[in-house]
């Protein structure tokens, strides 16, 4: 066989591969690990799942930094439990994520030197005890709407995680909505507290769902391949929906005059986003993006001594297996 030959068999194969793959995903089968993709699938997951991944760790610190300052016992645990859950989702997708190929280590590099990104909304600072309570509403309210669509995603390890994790944030919504209506039903001063809350983290959750379609280089091939299930504005505007009668419920404003009830397309019209202040975020330069790096980093070096332990333990339960098998 010639050189060009053998170019020509290689290049039919890999369409018939692709043709197979594509097949698959029409069919909604499930891509598992060691099935054959395009190398351009296994990247984009890769992207979106090891940012997801960052986005859990780096969401647990502006909660974190309430655990001491909860107003009560009941309080603390749960946002504990909370804390833990979302730490919980992040290791869970690391874990998915290296199934396709590349090393934990990596994908902390990764964050560590700004290669990979994580979501805007941990960038900004939570500076009252209603910001507990508006987190859980507003930010794992949008998480839930964008990962319910994710369950139907077709890498199976990505899709079997957002079943579980989805389940955990349903708690998440609900614990947070209840900070807010408790504060809603307290004092002047407390009902101020929650309006503040709601006033700065609204315009920043709508931002969680990413720039619109036509501004998304990535959503037209997320959908081909159904890695993602629905548009970005298209989840957003599912959020708004959702959300808007929750804080009519108890009393809450949400800070748009433009927010209007649109009977023909059944759903809310919404003012604009500010995408200057969404980009700046997005490119290191938000209130806390320096923080929460310099925290990130800061545990993965105080945490080298127990990776380095674990290794030693691993290395010699191994040599001590060998030395029995002898
Ligand atoms: N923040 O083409 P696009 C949680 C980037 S954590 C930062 O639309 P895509 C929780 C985007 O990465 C929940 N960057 O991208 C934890 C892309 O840049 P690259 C986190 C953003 O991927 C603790 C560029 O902009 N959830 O629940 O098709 C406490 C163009 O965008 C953002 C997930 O990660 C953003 N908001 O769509 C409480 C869900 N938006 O990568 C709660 C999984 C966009 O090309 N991810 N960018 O350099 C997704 O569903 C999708 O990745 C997104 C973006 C909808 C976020």
């Amino acid at each position: 066989m010639s050189e060009a030959q053998i170019k020509d068999s290689r290049t039919e194969h890999s369409r018939s591969l692709e043709a197979q793959f594509e097949a698959r995903i029409a069919r909604d089968e499930k891509i598992e690990p060691k099935d054959w993709m395009p190398e351009k699938y296994r990247k984009t997951h890769i992207r979106q799942m090891s940012q997801h991944a960052h986005s859990e760790i780096v969401g647990a610190l502006p909660e974190g930094n309430w655990i001491t300052r909860a107003p009560s016992l009941r309080r603390k645990v749960a946002l504990l439990a909370k804390i833990q859950d979302e730490i919980g989702h992040g290791l869970y997708l690391y874990s998915a994520t290296e199934t396709l190929g590349i090393t934990r280590n990596e994908l902390f590099e990764q964050l560590h030197t700004g290669k990979a990104k994580y979501s805007s909304i941990f960038n900004y600072p939570a500076v009252t005890w209603a910001d507990m309570g508006a987190i859980g509403w507003l930010v794992d309210g949008a998480a839930i709407i964008n990962q319910v669509a994710l369950c139907g995603a077709s890498f199976g390890p990505y899709a079997r995680a957002m079943v579980r994790i989805c389940k955990e944030e349903s708690f998440h919504q609900r614990q947070g909505y209840e900070i807010l209506l408790t504060l809603t039903k307290g004092t002047q001063e407390q009902k101020d507290m929650a309006q503040d809350a709601l006033n700065r983290w609204w315009w920043p959750s709508l931002m969680m769902f990413g720039p619109t379609d036509d501004e998304s280089p990535n959503t037209a091939q997320s959908m081909k391949w159904k890695l993602k299930r629905k548009t970005n504005d298209e989840l957003r505007q599912q959020f708004v929906d959702q959300t808007v009668p929750q804080a009519e419920l108890i009393g809450l404003t949400i800070p748009d005059s433009d927010l209007k009830w649109n009977e023909t397309k059944k759903g809310y019209n919404f003012g604009d986003i500010n995408w200057d202040e969404f980009w700046q975020v997005v490119k290191g330069h938000g209130p806390c993006n320096k923080e929460r790096m310099k925290a990130r980093i800061s545990a993965w070096n105080k945490g080298q001594w127990v990776r380095d332990a674990a290794m030693a333990h691993a290395e010699k339960q191994q040599s001590k297996n060998l030395n029995k098998a002898v």
